[in-house]
């Protein structure tokens, strides 16, 4: 249908059952295969947060169902037909298959963009290049959203959340500014800094304006789950903050991992179990903000950049 323009929705991809976590382990590492006792960890991970569960699955299938709606109210006069495909890092269907769809269903041109707001040559960057090299192959024009991390409507979701959970600190007894926020994102190598990279600066620029909405000054930003590897990731990790945030007598902690849209095992394991584990033994409240997931706020944040990238085509 070469009057609808393609919408390739991007995402990070998850197992859809506990036989398939070794393939896609594999898969994040490039087509090495994890030792069994990796392999082990990272099962028992995912056993603990839902059980033969992978709640990605379905959130970013929801995701991408709100996105459509979203797009098609939001529509203006001029704006073509948009229809949502979804494309995984890691997963079926991946980004190739998502393109291939697309020119199945006889699309020419469209549009590429991830569920994750902040550019990184290591994440946004090797999704875009993908799907870049199979339109090309398959002949679709395609154009990119590179980050929206400072998106007006994204910053008030990622505002409310947070206002929203420090309420109920207050409501728990707490002083509100004694309670610290800490932003956090996915740690990535530490390369990454001498290469330029944006990554680092488009988190902190989101920390700062989400916290300017909600008026606190008791933040800070710090690094979470990073990659089991001998090589320098980002620091400093959440758990090691924690650590040092109890030396200060800090006592209630919320998190706000502006990093992710979704619930996930990065959110549900790393946080919700790790982080808290660690937060109990300091004899400290961990809170984290609830995830956007289908927020009508994100989904407009993402409809909006998405005709923006259009227009400018
Ligand atoms: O719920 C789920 O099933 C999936 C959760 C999940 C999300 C996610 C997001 C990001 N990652 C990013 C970077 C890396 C780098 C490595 C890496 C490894 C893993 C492993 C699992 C995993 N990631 Fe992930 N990531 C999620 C899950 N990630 C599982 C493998 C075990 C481990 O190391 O913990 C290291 C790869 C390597 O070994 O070379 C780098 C970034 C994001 C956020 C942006 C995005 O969503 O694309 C960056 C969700």
């Amino acid at each position: 249908d070469q009057s609808k323009t393609g919408v390739l929705v991007m995402s990070y991809g998850t197992p859809e059952s506990l036989d398939q976590i070794e393939s896609y382990y594999t898969h994040i590492r490039r087509g090495h295969p994890p030792t069994e006792q990796q392999l082990k960890e990272l099962v028992g991970r995912y056993e603990a947060i839902v059980g033969g569960v992978f709640p990605l699955r379905a959130n970013t299938d929801n995701q991408v169902a709100a996105l459509q709606e979203t797009l098609d109210r939001l529509k203006g006069e001029g704006t073509p037909d948009f229809k949502c495909y979804q494309g995984l890092k890691h997963a079926y269907p991946f980004i190739e298959d998502g393109v291939a769809e697309m020119a199945k269903d006889g699309i020419t041109e469209a549009i590429g963009i991830v569920l994750a707001p902040h550019y990184s040559v290591m994440s946004i960057g090797g999704y875009i290049k993908r799907a870049e090299a199979k339109a090309q192959e398959v002949g679709i024009s395609m154009r990119f959203v590179h980050s929206y991390h400072l998106h007006p409507k994204l910053i008030e979701a990622l505002a409310n959340r947070v206002s929203r959970k420090l309420d109920q600190f207050v409501e728990a007894g707490a002083n509100r500014d004694q309670v610290r926020v800490l932003f956090s994102a996915h740690s990535l190598p530490e390369k990454i800094l001498q290469m330029g990279d944006p990554y680092q600066e488009q988190l902190l620029e989101t920390s700062k304006a989400v916290a300017e909405k909600c008026g606190i000054t008791s933040w800070q930003f710090t690094w979470q789950s990073a990659g089991r590897t001998a090589e320098p990731w980002l620091g400093p990790d959440i758990l090691d903050t924690l650590k040092d945030l109890s030396q200060e007598q800090v006592e209630d902690v919320l998190v706000a991992p502006v990093g992710f849209v979704s619930d996930h095992l990065e959110v549900l394991y790393d946080l919700d179990i790790e982080a808290k584990k660690i937060a109990k033994e300091l004899d400290m409240r961990l809170e984290r903000i609830d995830s956007l997931n289908t927020d009508p706020l994100y989904m407009e944040t993402l409809s909006d950049a998405v005709m923006k990238t259009w227009e400018k085509r």
